[in-house]
Order: structure tokens, then sequence, then C-alpha cells
């Protein structure tokens, strides 16, 4: 029976047990039965980022959770909310990232009966978290929660799951058994136990280093998550073994060192006879460690925090264990007997060189101002626009196809943890959550989103929430109609009682992404001019404030150049045709731009028909195979 001094529910009680036990953030959607929980964790200090999707407040946690160390905490409501937070949930598990998810869930005498927004949560959860528990009574909240946190953080990072049953959340008990349920959760918390390695194995890796000719360190974003960067930059500073970072490990060293062989790949991966990996899966984005792109004699040295990945590659040396300690140990092993490449020894010489043919190759494109933009031209302005804040550098989240594969080439890392892109699962949606995750993770950073538009359709309205809690992101959306860009499909394929529909990459061409940040009141830019582009970040960057830059890019960039060429030219003037016979003379939308972009006279005030752009497409590709 409920008697007066029975004032602390559920609700508030996990809200007490999160900010006990360290919860700072929380991301999620509210609702019942989880609506006074989050409204507790306010009250209890914990900030509370209410999104509009659990996708992508889930994608923001799992990113928290890489961006501090700290899980990152998704709280949903149950069934339809549960499964849309299973979207950051597998994505932090694919990562490599620790989170949880807490869901409300349904009565626990109502289960099985068709209760409202029912579901399985505990199953349905199973194949994307580590370790699920529910609490199915109020006393045992706070060490659920308490579980939930550790494992998350154990050993190889990942999600965690909480379920809250309703009746749970609506039992009561009184403050002083609240308050003695999180001293006994607390007790029993699991804290890791460092295990040190074998001397031996530390010793095979030094040994195997130093006998290389031609040695490479390969680290990862595994390494950035551990804070190995102090103990890496002293590993090749004091070794001169050339380095490669993937593309979330870019930033540990500076993409600018003298030893990153990022330019030079190919050549170091097919090349290198010894490769220690550092926190970096032997995964696609390593090709798997395998021939063609390794050699097939390269020994691997990986150190991982998992045993299990270990015992899947079969490297040369497997050292288990966390990356900052055993770079440590590899460092304070070679210091006793130190050895340096230097700058002229052959396998340094090749890999810089080839970096700097690379380099300057791909400066030669950069340097050219093309307008309608190319993916390049852009991409620079926005690389010098970043590097111009200097330190601390903006936390850069990237998604997209052509969009993010030039801005990883492009854009320049010099911090560590400055970089989030698709990632291991390469996946799209998760641009606004991660510009949200920096924004509070990482107070000190402007964070700079750079999307394709497909990408950053995505988790678009989300921009409400950047403007709702004023946070410094600026998103800058490559808009180049589609995903990979505009119709792409070669006449034969555009057949049947559809074929004049839009074809399934293509978006309405030059959508004005500004105006859905200007509609909540934030900054909206459209460019398509180096002049536009430079005036709207230069802005935007100093602001500090929520900003869109819909930057207007060619569709056809980024495809097969030729074709493209003169295939676009014949879009511009049929966009330009159809724009004029259907818009009339309305108005140029002066405060936001300027100058057209894409051509002389072309105003960007209102889309014609597909059926339209269509029939002229499907005209002039016809005509191209003709001739
Ligand atoms: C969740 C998810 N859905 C779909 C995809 C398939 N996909 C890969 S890239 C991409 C979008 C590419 O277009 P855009 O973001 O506009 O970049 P662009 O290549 O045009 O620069 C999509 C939908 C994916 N990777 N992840
Ligand atoms: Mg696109």
């Amino acid at each position: 029976m409920v008697t007066l001094a029975e004032t602390i529910d559920g609700n508030v009680l996990a809200a007490m047990a999160l900010a006990k036990f360290g919860v700072q953030h929380m991301f999620g959607v509210v609702g019942i039965p989880v609506t006074s929980l989050a409204n507790r964790a306010v009250s209890g200090g914990i900030r509370f980022l209410a999104f509009h999707n659990e996708q992508s407040a889930g994608y923001a946690a799992s990113a928290y959770g890489y961006l501090t160390g700290r899980p990152g905490v998704l709280l949903t409501v149950s069934g339809p909310g549960c499964v849309h937070g299973l979207a950051g949930l597998s994505n932090a598990m694919a990562n490599a990232w620790p989170m949880v998810l807490i869901s409300g869930s349904c009565d626990q005498k109502d289960c099985g009966r068709g209760d409202f927004q029912e579901l399985d949560q505990i199953q349905a959860v199973k194949p994307f978290s580590k370790f699920s528990v529910k609490a199915k009574d109020i006393s045992e909240i706070p060490k659920c929660i308490a579980q939930v946190l550790d494992w998350a953080v154990s050993g190889r990072p990942g999600g965690c799951y909480l379920d809250l049953p309703t009746d749970v959340l609506h039992q009561k008990v009184s403050e002083s058994v609240a308050e003695n349920l999180i001293i006994e959760a607390e007790k029993c918390r699991y804290r890791e136990e460092i295990v040190s390695l074998p001397v031996s194995k530390i010793e095979e890796a030094a040994s195997l280093l130093r006998h290389a000719e031609r040695p490479l360190i390969v680290c990862g974003k595994g390494a950035a998550y551990a804070r190995a960067e102090d103990a890496l930059k002293k590993l090749v500073e004091s070794t001169g073994i050339p380095f490669l970072p993937t593309p979330m490990g870019k930033g540990l060293l500076p993409d600018t060192h003298e030893l990153a062989a990022t330019a030079a790949r190919s050549l170091a991966i097919g090349k290198c006879d010894v490769a220690l990996v550092v926190g970096a899966r032997l995964n696609w984005l390593l090709h798997f460690g395998e021939p063609p792109k390794w050699s097939k004699d390269v020994k691997f040295i990986l150190v991982d925090i998992s045993k299990e990945e270990i015992d899947l590659r079969k490297p040369c040396v497997g050292l288990v264990g966390d990356a900052k300690q055993i770079l440590e140990s590899i460092n304070k092993e070679i210091k006793d007997d130190p050895f340096c490449l230097g700058n002229s020894h052959p396998w340094v010489e090749a890999i810089t060189n080839k970096a700097k043919e690379n380099v300057s190759k791909m400066e030669a494109q950069l340097a050219k101002d093309v307008v309608p933009f190319n993916f390049m031209t852009p991409m620079r302005i926005i690389r010098d626009s970043i590097l111009a804040l200097g330190s601390p550098a903006p936390v850069v989240v990237s998604e997209g196809a052509n969009t993010m594969d030039v801005g990883r080439s492009v854009l320049v890392q010099t911090e560590p943890r400055t970089r989030l892109d698709a990632g291991t699962w390469g996946t799209m949606g998760v641009g606004l959550g991660y510009c949200i995750a920096a924004a509070v993770a990482c107070p000190e950073r402007l964070v700079v989103a750079v999307e394709g538009d497909s990408g950053f359709g995505f988790s678009a309205i989300e921009v409400e929430t950047l403007v709702r809690y004023q946070l410094p992101v600026v998103v800058i959306v490559f808009n180049n109609g589609g995903v990979y860009g505009g119709d792409r499909r070669n006449p034969e394929e555009i057949n049947g009682p559809h074929k004049d529909d839009p074809a399934p990459t293509s978006f309405v061409p030059e959508a004005k992404y500004h105006v859905v940040m200007q509609a909540f009141g934030g900054k909206g830019y459209v460019v398509g001019t180096p002049e536009e582009l430079k005036s709207a970040l230069s802005e935007a960057f100093s602001a500090r404030k929520p900003a869109v830059v819909n930057v207007i890019i060619d569709p056809y960039a980024g495809a097969e150049r030729e074709r493209r060429a003169s295939f676009f030219l014949f879009i511009l003037e049929a966009t330009r045709v159809l724009h004029r016979s259907n818009t009339g003379d309305r108005a140029r939308e002066a405060d936001v731009r300027s100058t057209a972009p894409l051509a002389g006279d072309v105003v960007n005030t209102g889309s014609p028909s597909w059926k339209d752009i269509r029939s002229h497409v499907s005209l002039h590709k016809s005509k191209q195979r003709i001739e």
C-alpha cells in the first residue's frame, strides 16, 4: 500500500540514479510512459536534448559515447519509440561506441494482450546490444541502471538496453529507500581491471617493428576513443614509421604530419611488410587485411580491446587491451634500444614522395574555381575556412557518397576526435544527431557538417533542434539533386509504365534546404559561387549559431566526366526553359541569393515538372547514344 512517505516513483528514481551515476546528457523523444523521467532528469541536473525522431537521437547518443568515453543515453517510449531507437543502438554496436537505450515498456500484467505500444523489447534489442535487462520492480531500477552504464563501456564498447515497464515507473518508494537503493547499486558497480600484457608480447611487437623494412602504423577510431594520441605521436616520431589513419582515426596525428601516409594509402598498405594496427578492425574499410590491396606476406600486429577480434583475424602478434596503454608499453620497450628510420630511409622516402605527388595533383584540381560548382571547389573553400579557425578545431561531421568521399580527402583534420562520419556501417542519417552530440559533448568547438543532400534529408528536421538549443552548428549541404547526384540512368534503363517518374536517385533539383532552417528562425544561405560560399561561411562560422548553407552543385559532378559535362549543359538549358515557362516573372529571392549560381539568368523560384525534365533528358540521352 502506498503511504504518504512514498513519494519517489520509478521515473524519479531512474532520474536520480542516472544523475548519481554521472550521466550529464540524455537524448530522446518523450511520451507515455517516460515524459516524467525526462523532466525529472532535467531537474536532477541532466541536460535532456529533445529530438523529433529517436533515430537521430540514437545516433547522437552513440556519437556522444565516442566523443566523451561515457555512454550516451537515449530515452524512448515503448514499441515504435524503441524500434526507432534501434537505429542508434545498432550504430553504436557497429562502431564499438558506448551507448545505453532506455525505453519505457507496457504494463507487465498486460504483456501479450495487445497493450498500448506493446512489444517484447528485450527480444527486439537482442541482435543490437551487448547486454539488456528489464527492471521488474522499482527496487531494481538503480542496479539495472548501473549495470547498463558499466556494460556499455566494458571490454569493446557498445550498446546496452534497459527496459522500464510502465507499472514499475509508477511504483513508489520512500526517499530513504530510494537513496539506499542507489547506494547499494553504487557498491556493485563494475570497474574493469587493467590486465597487463605479458612482456614477451610487447617485445615481440617491438622487435617486428624494429626489423621491418617497410613498417606502417594504422590507427583507427578505437585508438581515438582510447585517447591514444600522445602515445601514438611518441611512437611515430621516435621511430619515424609512417602512419595511416582510418577515416575517423584522422586527427589522432595531424593530417599535415610529415609521416602521414594518407595521400599514399595504396602504396602504404600494398607494400608494407609489418603493419601495427591500433584500434582499427581489419574489416571492409581495411580490405580485410588481404591481397590484392595488402601484400600476402604482411605481418600484422593487432592492438584491439577485444580478444574475439584478435581470434578472428589471426595476426602475427595479437595484443588485447587498451590502445593507449599498449602503445605506451611499446614506447617503453623501444626506448631501451631506440631506432628511427629517418627521412632518407627508402620506405619513408617512397611514401613521402608518393604522398607529395598525389597531394600536388589534388591541389591542382582544388586550385581551380569551377562554377557551376563541382565537389572540389567548394570543398577547398570549406577546408580553408575551417583551417583559418585554428584551435580548437571544429568537429567535422560528414555523410553522403561523393560529398563524404571528397571531404575525406580534402578536409584536413588536425585534432583527435574531430571527425564523425558514416562510419563502419556507412550509415546515412547520422548527420544532425552527430552534430547535436558534438555540440554538447565538445562545447568549446564549432561543429561543421558537410553533407550530401540525401544524407542531410534523413535527419533534416533536427535543424529545429539546433535552433531550439541554439547550438553552434553550421550544416553545409552539397545539393546535387539526389543520391549521388542527378539521374544517371542509361536510356535502356528508362522503361515501363512509370518511366516518367523521377529516377530513384533523383530529388527536386535545387531544393531550398536553407529555407528549412529559416523556417525555425535559424540562418539559411544558398550559394553557387566561391564568393558567396566564402561570405556565407565567414558569417556563419563567426556567428556560432545554427545555420544551413545550401551549396548548389552540378548534379553530374562526380560521374563520368565527358558525358556529364555536355549533359549538364543540356539540363541547364532544359531547366531554364522550363523555369521560364513555369514561373513567369516571379521575383528573385534577393535576400537569400544575389546571383543565380548555375547559369546566367536561371532563377531558383520553383521546380519544373519531373515529367518535363524527364522527357528532355531522355531525348538528349538517346541523341547522345546515336551520336
Ligand atoms: C541508412 C542508409 N540508407 C541508405 C544508404 C545508401 N546510400 C549510400 S550513400 C547515400 C546518399 C548519397 O547521396 P548524398 O548524400 O546526396 O551524397 P552525394 O553522393 O550526392 O554527394 C545513400 C542513400 C545508406 N548508406 N545508409
Ligand atoms: Mg546528393
